[in-house]
């Protein structure tokens, strides 16, 4: 049978090499044709967008937008909808003709590619697709470097959306992701400029991270210690899913005094670390676990769902839920309703708190509170603690654990990983990985609590800020002088910008799993092994004693 796609951007590719008739997330074959060629399309108006920066042309801000946008709807779990797809590709094709034209009138001469010359209709798009995939490139170790590039600049290009969402905005990021994007076209790259590249795109992670930190933290203050309820109220209510801050506060400025209670699930669990959160009595609590147990959960939710973001579970075709669910930004599902935004990235969520007050409250799947918070500014209000435990040698290691949780069963060693841990160990985390332990009451060391959880995927920039403090504090010369292990579980590609984002920063030595990358060709998993020396995982018990946490 004809391979009809080709996609091995996530961990939980097929068989661990990629996905070539439909997707183990559930992506058919033609949205992923659809995103290849909003790909190619992506490339072209980077190639034309860049040009023009380069003469010192000004590049409007809806074609930053648009790239942004366009890089978000690709990562995995986001968009299923290929109409939506379509559309990004429609309104590219306008956003490059415009470019071209500008370029013209300013005489700037733009290179003979491509990207920039394939004008086709609806009908030819599917025809364009099969050659402008990620197979175009015949170099496997280019190929490879060209794809860690792009799947980190998709991890950026969310990040910093929601940054932007804020009024939070960066011209170096935008300008860097178009010049990465158009150098791959109209260059032939040798792996030593493309690793250049990969370096580059690590240092822009570090900054766009710090702005959305900044965006996060000025707008709604720093995270705290916080203990959230896991349980259910009496009130139908919302549940919101995915990264995005900005739309988690529309949604509970609109639903406050309805009679509707909001819960966050997955990622959006760390919104209720924010202090300009927690003063809504509807905002109850935390439903619920990481993205891929959505279909149980969602079902005895009983009320609607809103996804802002990634990750989205295909519903089952007899989902009771499926009329629940509400889509907006990056994200779509086929029939699922979308959500738009307004001017200033308002969205007006009246459909889905008139569909709630219809439903029944959630059904309770477990009772308790769990603890987090631990971004930057608390751990470092809390440094005098964690310094003195570390000297008189209560806490003799640092474990970062951040990053993706998945379905796969090979997962289940992260939690086994995080009991077997000797108790004078802490946890740092960030991102989905947590919901594999941070339920298991590992207790505390005088007072600290062993898992510290920073908030989101992208707060791993939090973990930089502590660990970079940390060396200060004890006066050392390299960060990978601290005893700081890192263990990180990786599923899409806002796991690479962070990963690209710590190699940059220094960190050597970091263990990645459940399985390394299969975009990593031989040859360039060698050149990470060998410079930054970065490994998988093994056994539990192998690795306790590999880290050097175990004798
Ligand atoms: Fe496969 Fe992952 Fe691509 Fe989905 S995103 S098609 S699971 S490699
Ligand atoms: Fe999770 Fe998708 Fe990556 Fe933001 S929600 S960490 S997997």
């Amino acid at each position: 049978m004809e391979n009809s796609m080709f996609c091995y951007q996530c961990q939980e590719t097929s068989r661990g090499i990629a996905c070539v008739l439909k997707g183990v997330c559930g992506k058919n074959s033609s949205t992923s044709s659809a995103m290849d060629l909003l790909l190619f399309i992506v490339r072209g108006v980077s190639v034309v967008a860049d040009n023009l920066r380069v003469k010192g042309q000004a590049v409007s801000p809806e074609v930053d937008r648009y790239i942004v946008d366009a890089l978000f709807s690709t990562i995995t779990n986001a968009n299923f909808d290929d109409a939506s797809i379509l559309n990004r590709v429609d309104k590219g094709l306008q956003i490059r003709q415009d470019l071209i034209m500008q370029s013209e009138k300013a005489g700037i001469v733009l290179p003979s590619v491509d990207e920039i010359l394939w004008n086709g209709q609806r009908t030819e798009y599917e025809e364009k697709a099969r050659s402008v995939g990620v197979m175009r490139e015949s170099n496997e170790d280019i190929r490879s470097l060209k794809e860690l590039v792009v799947y980190g600049l998709k991890g950026m290009a969310a990040y910093l959306e929601h940054a932007m969402r804020l009024g939070y905005n960066d011209e170096s990021i935008h300008s860097f992701i178009q010049s990465a994007l158009s150098q791959m076209v109209v260059k032939a790259m040798t792996t030593d400029e493309l690793i250049t590249i990969v370096m580059r795109t690590g240092e822009m992670g570090v900054q766009t991270m710090a702005l959305l930190d900044k965006a996060n933290t000025e707008s709604y203050g720093n995270p705290e210690i916080t203990k959230v309820n896991i349980g259910v109220g009496s009130n139908p209510g919302i549940l919101i899913s995915g990264h995005d801050l900005h739309d988690i506060e529309d949604l509970l400025k609109q639903t406050e005094g309805t009679g509707v209670d909001v819960y966050t699930h997955g990622e959006m669990l760390p919104a209720h670390y924010y202090p300009a959160f927690k003063k809504y009595k509807h905002f109850v609590g935390n439903y619920g676990n990481a993205w891929w147990k959505q279909r149980e959960e969602f079902t005895a939710f009983n009320g609607p769902i809103v996804f802002t973001t990634n990750c989205i579970v295909p519903p089952l075709a007899n989902a009771i839920y499926k009329e629940r669910l509400f889509t907006s930004n990056s994200t779509g599902y086929p029939g699922c309703k979308h959500i738009e935004s307004e001017a200033q990235g308002h969205k007006d969520y009246s459909e889905v708190i008139a569909l709630a007050k219809n439903c029944e409250a959630p059904v309770s799947l477990e009772e308790g509170e769990i603890v987090g918070g631990f971004a930057h500014n608390q751990v470092l209000e809390l440094a005098d603690k964690v310094v003195d435990a570390v000297k008189s040698g209560a806490i003799r290691k640092f474990v970062v654990m951040a990053g993706c949780d998945g379905r796969m069963k090979n997962r289940e060693y992260y939690s086994e990983f995080a009991k077997a841990l000797p108790k004078d160990c802490v946890i740092l985390t960030a991102g989905c990985a947590k919901y594999k332990y941070n339920k298991l009451n590992l207790g505390d060391i005088n007072g600290i609590p062993r898992v510290l959880d920073a908030g989101q995927c992208n707060d791993s920039y939090s973990l930089a800020v502590i660990a970079l403090k940390l060396k200060e504090v004890f006066r050392l010369n390299d960060i990978n002088e601290l005893p700081i292990v890192y263990n990180i579980a990786w599923y899409e590609q806002k796991a690479v910008i962070v990963l690209l984002a710590l190699l940059y920063l220094g960190v050597k030595n970091i263990h990645l799993g459940p399985t390394l990358p299969a975009f990593l060709s031989p040859n360039v998993a060698k050149i990470l092994v060998d410079n930054f020396g970065i490994s998988g995982i093994g056994t539990v018990d192998e690795d306790l004693k590999n880290f050097g946490i175990v004798g």
